[in-house]
């Protein structure tokens, strides 16, 4: 599998009930879910080393990683975390969240290439699951 490339937003279903699980109050909800409207995301892959960058108007994060080490991002939320990203499947990554201070509901995500070659991007916190699908630019 290669997740590299150029991607677009498609479409996102439950980033606004995502933020509100993790307590983030609704000032910042509503400029988050707008700057979260037309993200541009850029991969890039050699084996099983992954380099994400997602830029918006607000916020830009860049993580690397090898899928089976633990790693240091942040939460959606901007809180600092130790993720273990692993194969789910051939085409599936599935990282869990920890966060490094105080407490929260259980923080997750997930990246998908379907067969299509499209992208499925699951941020996870508690029980709420919000789901981003992306095409290639
Ligand atoms: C907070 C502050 C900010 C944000 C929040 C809380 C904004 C977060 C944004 C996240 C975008 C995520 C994307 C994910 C993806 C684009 C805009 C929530 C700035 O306290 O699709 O990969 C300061």
């Amino acid at each position: 599998t290669d997740f590299s490339g150029k991607w677009k937003m498609k479409s996102s279903e439950n980033f606004e009930d995502l933020l509100k699980a993790l307590g983030v109050n609704v000032f910042l909800r509503k400029i988050a879910v707008r700057a979260a409207s037309s993200p541009a995301v850029e991969i890039t892959q050699q084996d099983e080393s992954l380099s994400i960058k997602t830029s918006t108007s607000v916020r830009t994060t860049h993580v690397s990683f090898t899928v089976g080490q633990s790693f240091d991002e942040a939460t959606v939320d901007g809180r600092p975390c130790t993720s273990f990203p692993k194969w789910e499947t051939d085409s599936k990554i599935s990282c869990e969240q920890t966060v490094q201070k105080g407490d929260g509901p259980k923080t997750a995500w997930t990246r998908e290439l379907t067969n299509d070659g499209e992208l499925i991007l699951t941020m996870i916190a508690g029980e709420v699951v919000c789901t981003r699908l992306y095409e290639r630019e």
